[in-house]
C-alpha cells in the first residue's frame, strides 16, 4: 500500500474512533494514537526517507492535509463533548428550586429592649451614659447614702473582690459619675450588666438594669410621673394603665414602686377564663421603682441643696419577659438559637 493512501485511510479510521469516544479523556488517548510522537501518522511518515525524492512532497502535503483534517475532526468531536457535559449538569440542575437560606443572626431580646427603651429617653432628651462594671464601694453604696454597715452591703447579696472594690449591683454608681463631673441640670440614662450574689428561678447573677436620673431646678414628683408613665405607654402601648405604690429604697424619698396594668390579660386578671399566669389575677405587673433623690445623694456628689430630680431604675430581662411573654428567666442566658432566632 502507497504511503498516501496510507495517509487518507486514517482520516475514516480517526472518524470511526471518534464516534465511539464518550469523553474528553478518550479524546486525547485518540490524539495520542493518531497524532502523538509515535503516533500512526509519525509511524507512516517513518517511511518518508525510503521513498525516491520526487515522491516525497506530494506525500508532506497529503500528511500536512490529513493532520488538518484530523485536527478539525477532534475540535468538532470536543465541542460536542463539552456541549453534553453541560446540558446533563443542567439537567441535574433545576433552577426554579428555592435557594437554600443564609443563616442570619439576631439581635438578643436584652439588646432589643434595652435599645428601645435607651431610643424612648433619647426622644424624651436624656443622655445615654455608660461606666465600669467593677466599681469602688464609695460609688456602689456611699454616695448612695448606704453607709459601712447598711444592710444592703451584705456579703450575701454583693460580689466582692476586695474589701472596697466590687461588682456593681446596680448601674446607680454611672448617675454618681455623672453628678461629680457635670453641673445640673442633668438628664441621663445608664443600661448595662450589674451583679449579684443570687441565683435560683428567678434571679441570676449578672442580669441588665437601666436607671435614668434627672436632676434641676424643681423638678418634681409630677416630672417623674409624666416621664414614666409616657415611657410605659411607649414600651407597652397607649392604653396602658399606670399606678404608683409608696416604697422605700435609701437613695431616694419619696420612694415608689410603679405597676402596669397587665399586658397578658389586659389588667382582667383572666385569659380565656383561665387565671392569668402574669399577674397572678391582680391585673398589675410591677415594672419599675422610682423617687426622688435623697438629698444626702446631691451633698455626696457636692452638688447645691437647691437642686431636685427624681431617679428610677428597672431590670431589661423583666421587661423583655412581660413584652415578648417570656415565661423563664433562664432563656435569657442559654443562647438557644431556637430561642434568640424568634427575636430577628
Ligand atoms: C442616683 C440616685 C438615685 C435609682 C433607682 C430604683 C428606684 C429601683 C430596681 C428596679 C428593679 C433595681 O433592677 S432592679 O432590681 N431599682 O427600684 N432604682 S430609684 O436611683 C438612683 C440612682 C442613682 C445617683
Amino acid at each position: 500500500m502507497d504511503l498516501i493512501t496510507a495517509l487518507e485511510g486514517l482520516v475514516p479510521e480517526l472518524q470511526r474512533g471518534l464516534d465511539q469516544a464518550s469523553s474528553l479523556e478518550d479524546l486525547e488517548g485518540l490524539r495520542v494514537d493518531f497524532l502523538g510522537r509515535k503516533g500512526r501518522l509519525a509511524q507512516i511518515m517513518s517511511l518518508l526517507p525510503k521513498l525516491p525524492p520526487q515522491e516525497r512532497p506530494a506525500v508532506g502535503q497529503t500528511a500536512n492535509s490529513v493532520k488538518e483534517r484530523c485536527n478539525a475532526l477532534f475540535e468538532e468531536r470536543k465541542n460536542a463533548l463539552e456541549a453534553g457535559r453541560e446540558a446533563a449538569a443542567l439537567a441535574r440542575f433545576d433552577p426554579s428550586l428555592p435557594g437554600r437560606a443564609p443563616w442570619r443572626g439576631s439581635l438578643h431580646p436584652t439588646t432589643l429592649v434595652m435599645e428601645e427603651i435607651c431610643g424612648i429617653f433619647r426622644g424624651l432628651g436624656f443622655d445615654v451614659a455608660s461606666g465600669p462594671e467593677v466599681e469602688i464601694d464609695h460609688y456602689n453604696f456611699e454616695s448612695l447614702n448606704m453607709p459601712p454597715e447598711h444592710p444592703a452591703r451584705d456579703m450575701q447579696d454583693t460580689l466582692y473582690i476586695t474589701d472596697t472594690v466590687l461588682m456593681r449591683t446596680h448601674t446607680s454608681p454611672v448617675q454618681v459619675r455623672t453628678m461629680l463631673s457635670r453641673r445640673p441640670p442633668v438628664a441621663v440614662v445608664a443600661p448595662g450588666k450589674v451583679y449579684r450574689r443570687d441565683s435560683d428561678l428567678t434571679h441570676t447573677p449578672m442580669f441588665h438594669q437601666i436607671e435614668g436620673l434627672m436632676v434641676g431646678h424643681d423638678i418634681s414628683m409630677a416630672h417623674l410621673r409624666g416621664i414614666l408613665t409616657a415611657f410605659v405607654r411607649a414600651v407597652f402601648g397607649a392604653d396602658t394603665r399606670v399606678r404608683f405604690r409608696p416604697s422605700f429604697f435609701p437613695f431616694t424619698e419619696p420612694s415608689a414602686e410603679v405597676d402596669i396594668s397587665c399586658c397578658m390579660c389586659g389588667g382582667k386578671g383572666h385569659v380565656n377564663g383561665e387565671p392569668c399566669r402574669v399577674c397572678k389575677t391582680t391585673g398589675w405587673v410591677e415594672i419599675l421603682g422610682c423617687g426622688m433623690v435623697d438629698p444626702a445623694v446631691y451633698a455626696a456628689v457636692g452638688y447645691p441643696e437647691d437642686v431636685s430630680g427624681f431617679a428610677f431604675g428597672l431590670g431589661v430581662e423583666r421587661v423583655a419577659m412581660l413584652k415578648y411573654g417570656i415565661g423563664d428567666l433562664r432563656m435569657f442566658f442559654e443562647n438557644d438559637v431556637r430561642f434568640l432566632g424568634q427575636f430577628a
